[in-house]
C-alpha cells in the first residue's frame, strides 16, 4: 500500500479507532507492547501474612460462623496488588482454613485442586474419595481435581491449614465444575493408611494403573519429609540460592503431585545467605520451622512459623536464614514447564 495522505494525524486516527469499536475491531499496534513486554509485567507484589497477626481474625471467624454454614471457614489472603481478586499470585489462591474441635466440613467436589498445609494443631482429617488421613502440623495434603472431600476435627482443640488451590486457573479456562454431596461426609470405603502403603513406599501395586494425572497419594507427612532432609544434610551440599530443597512427587511418574501446583519443602541452615534467584512462576512460601528474612524486589520481610510469604514472577529474591529454617512452598511450576515457559536465573546473572 503507498503512503498515507499527510492530513491524516492523530486525529483522524481517533475517530478511525471509535469506527472500529463499533465494528468489535481494534488497533494492535496500540496495545502491542502491554500485550507482549520483553519481561513478565505482573500486578502481584509481595508480601507476607504474619500468623501472630492474623490468628485473632482467624479466631473471630470461629465465632462467626460454623463450619457447617461457611462450608469453608476460611480467611483468604489476598494479593495487596490484586485485592478483592481472591488470589494470592495471578494464577493461585490461598486461604487460612479454620476447624473447631467437633465441626465438619461438608462433602463436595470441584474441578480446581486444592493441597491443605496444616499450620496448627493435629488430629483434624481430611477424607479424599473415601479415605480419611489425620493431619499432622507441616503435613501436605492434596485433594485433587473431582475427589470429593470433607474435612473433620475429631482433636478438642483449633486446627487451621492453609489452602491452596488453583482457582485462577480453572476460571481463565472457564472449567469450574462443582457439586455437593447429599450427606455432610462422604462413606469411608479404605482404612486410614491406606494410600501412603499402597503408593508411598517406594512400591506400586503390580498392575497399577493410573485414571488421573495426580498422585495417588494424598497426605506426605511431615515426619518423612522432615527426616528426609535432615538425613541429606549430612552430606553438606547446600545449593547456593535453596539450601536443600525437595520436591513433592507423584510416585507413579515422578510428576508433581498435582498437574497445576508444584509443592517443595527446603532447610536453610542456621546463618545460610542465599544468592538471589528469580524464576517465572509466582511462588507462595508457609514457614515451617526458624526464622529468618525473605528480601524479596529489595523489600525485606521477616518470617516466623507458619508466616506465609509470596514472591511475584520473575522478581529476584533472596533467603537468610538467621535460624535454621525450613519452608514450605508451591506455585505453578508445573504447567509453565509443561508448556514449555518456564524459566529462571540464578544469582546476579
Ligand atoms: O476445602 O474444599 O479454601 O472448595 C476454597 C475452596 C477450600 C475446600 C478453600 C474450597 C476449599
Amino acid at each position: 500500500m503507498s503512503a498515507p495522505p499527510a492530513k491524516e494525524g492523530a486525529g483522524s486516527r481517533e475517530a478511525f479507532y471509535t469506527r472500529l469499536e463499533e465494528e468489535n475491531l481494534s488497533p494492535l499496534w496500540e496495545v502491542l507492547h502491554a500485550l507482549v513486554p520483553e519481561r513478565p509485567q505482573t500486578r502481584c507484589r509481595p508480601a507476607l501474612w504474619s500468623y501472630e497477626r492474623a490468628r485473632p481474625f482467624i479466631e473471630e471467624s470461629g465465632r462467626l460462623i460454623t463450619a457447617e454454614e461457611a462450608v469453608r471457614r476460611v480467611l483468604i489472603l489476598e494479593n495487596p496488588g490484586m485485592k478483592g481478586e481472591h488470589r494470592i499470585t495471578t494464577t493461585l489462591y490461598a486461604g487460612w482454613q479454620l476447624i473447631l474441635p467437633g465441626e465438619i466440613a461438608p462433602a463436595h467436589r470441584h474441578t480446581q485442586s486444592a493441597l491443605r498445609f496444616i499450620v496448627e494443631g493435629e488430629g483434624a482429617y481430611t477424607a479424599v474419595d473415601g479415605e480419611r488421613t489425620i493431619m499432622h502440623e507441616g503435613d501436605f495434603v492434596i485433594t485433587p481435581s473431582w475427589t470429593w472431600h470433607d474435612h473433620g476435627n475429631e482433636s478438642d482443640r483449633p486446627v487451621v491449614w492453609l489452602d491452596g488451590l488453583d482457582i485462577p486457573i480453572v476460571k481463565a479456562f472457564e472449567a469450574t465444575f462443582a457439586e455437593n454431596y447429599p450427606d455432610s461426609t462422604h462413606p469411608l470405603t479404605r482404612p486410614q493408611g491406606d494410600a501412603l502403603a499402597r503408593f508411598g513406599s517406594g512400591l506400586l501395586p503390580v498392575d497399577y494403573e493410573s485414571s488421573g494425572p495426580a498422585s495417588p497419594v494424598f497426605n506426605y507427612p511431615y515426619a518423612r519429609t522432615r527426616e528426609a532432609l535432615e538425613t541429606m544434610r549430612r552430606q553438606e551440599e547446600w545449593d547456593p540460592c535453596h539450601g536443600l530443597k525437595l520436591r513433592y512427587v507423584n510416585p507413579v511418574n515422578g510428576a508433581s503431585a498435582m498437574p497445576t501446583i508444584g509443592t517443595f519443602m527446603q532447610l536453610l541452615p542456621k546463618g545460610f545467605q542465599g544468592l538471589p534467584y528469580r524464576s517465572t512462576d509466582a511462588t507462595v512460601f508457609s514457614v515451617v520451622e526458624g526464622g529468618g528474612r525473605a528480601e524479596i524486589g529489595g523489600t525485606v520481610f521477616r518470617y516466623s512459623p507458619r508466616d506465609v510469604f509470596v514472591v511475584p514472577s520473575w522478581m529476584p529474591y533472596r533467603l537468610m536464614a538467621d535460624e535454621e529454617s525450613v519452608l514450605f512452598s508451591f506455585s505453578d511450576r508445573p504447567i509453565q514447564q509443561m508448556l514449555g515457559l518456564w524459566r529462571e536465573m540464578r544469582g546476579n546473572e
